[in-house]
């Protein structure tokens, strides 16, 4: 690996944490209307997918999507004016934050938790069925990853071999549920072997062993040999939406969570490390907050959509017609 391509792993995180820090001051000044799931803590997982994904590759998403999205190539601008529901929004602010859709790119969300998977599986049966190149990546928590969906979806992409990597991002947190309390297995990786999948298990807050299994993983499915399960432990640095108390952890095992596994402290200090200079991954850092703060003073600009249109663009139109 070059040293570009770490500092572009280093400059994707860096963007990532700058675009949750525009959305929260959207909220904080109003801008935003209901919840928001903000992913501080887990943006070595959305960093280290983007080497991997392939233009006609499907990212689906959950309710703390951002970072993925922002991974498979949406544009960040059209992503926040959708979650401040603007009219110049991917969806023309009718999805907000938890529903994103954009075809363009092939990226989708949903608040339904391991909704994801199946969706996932239905892209990777579309490539099967029309030969093509494409795989498809299902992100859920491990809440998620719990649910019957995605069971069943890893059993039609085993027993089917299909281009199917499930990323699996496990914050030990489904909510205030522990993982540890709640799961039969230490991991969600070992589940692996009972579809017929390769199983990962990775430091989710170190972005190059990310990249590196999720590279082995996506490989793998689009060669033919079928799904993977990539788990990546992380931490979910605040609340799980803004707004919750998140009174099941106490102040000092939050403090301690982000000055030990902030992926971007993390991650610089390997850097500097290894040589890189301090004042220029400041400079990036810098860059990154400057951009998003720029683009969030245009959205602010843009118009939300005109109540009269509620109907346009959708069934609800239809079916009343
Ligand atoms: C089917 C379904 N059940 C319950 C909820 C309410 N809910 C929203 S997020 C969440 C927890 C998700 O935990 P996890 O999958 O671990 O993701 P994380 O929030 O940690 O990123 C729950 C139970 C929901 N949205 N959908």
């Amino acid at each position: 690996m070059t040293d570009q391509q770490r500092i572009l792993r280093f400059r994707r995180m860096a963007m990532m944490r700058a675009f949750d820090e525009a959305c929260l001051d959207a909220l904080r000044r109003g801008e935003i209307h209901g919840e928001l799931h903000i992913g501080f803590g887990q943006e070595a997982i959305g960093a280290g997918m983007a080497e991997s994904l392939e233009p006609q590759d499907a990212v689906i998403s959950t309710h703390r999507n951002h970072f993925h999205g922002l991974a498979k190539g949406v544009d960040p601008r059209a992503l926040l004016a959708e979650i401040m529901e603007k009219e110049t929004g991917l969806c023309r602010g009718r999805g907000g934050h938890m529903h994103p859709f954009d075809p363009t790119t092939n990226f989708s969300a949903t608040g339904i938790v391991g909704a994801s998977l199946p969706v996932a599986l239905g892209y990777a049966y579309a490539y099967r069925l029309r030969r093509q190149r494409g795989v498809a990546f299902g992100v859920t928590g491990d809440g998620g990853s719990h649910t019957g969906g995605f069971h069943e979806t890893l059993v039609m992409a085993g027993a089917m071999k299909l281009p199917l990597v499930a990323i699996v991002e496990n914050n030990a947190l489904a909510i205030s549920v522990p993982f540890a309390a709640v799961s039969p297995t230490r991991t969600i990786a070992e589940r692996a072997v009972a579809y017929n999948a390769r199983g990962f298990h990775v430091d989710g807050t170190d972005v190059d062993a990310v990249a590196a299994a999720i590279r082995e993983a996506s490989e793998h499915a689009r060669a033919g040999g079928g799904p993977a399960i990539v788990e990546a432990t992380c931490h979910r640095f605040r609340g799980h939406f803004e707004g919750d108390p998140d009174s099941y952890r106490d102040r000092d095992e939050k403090r301690r969570i982000r000055e030990q596994f902030d992926p971007l402290t993390l991650y610089r200090a390997r850097l500097l490390r290894d040589g890189a200079s301090e004042t220029a991954l400041a400079a990036i850092v810098t860059e990154e907050n400057e951009r998003m703060k720029a683009t969030l003073a245009a959205v602010r600009s843009d118009s939300q959509p005109d109540p009269a249109t509620a109907r346009h663009h959708g069934f609800v139109e239809e079916v009343v017609r």
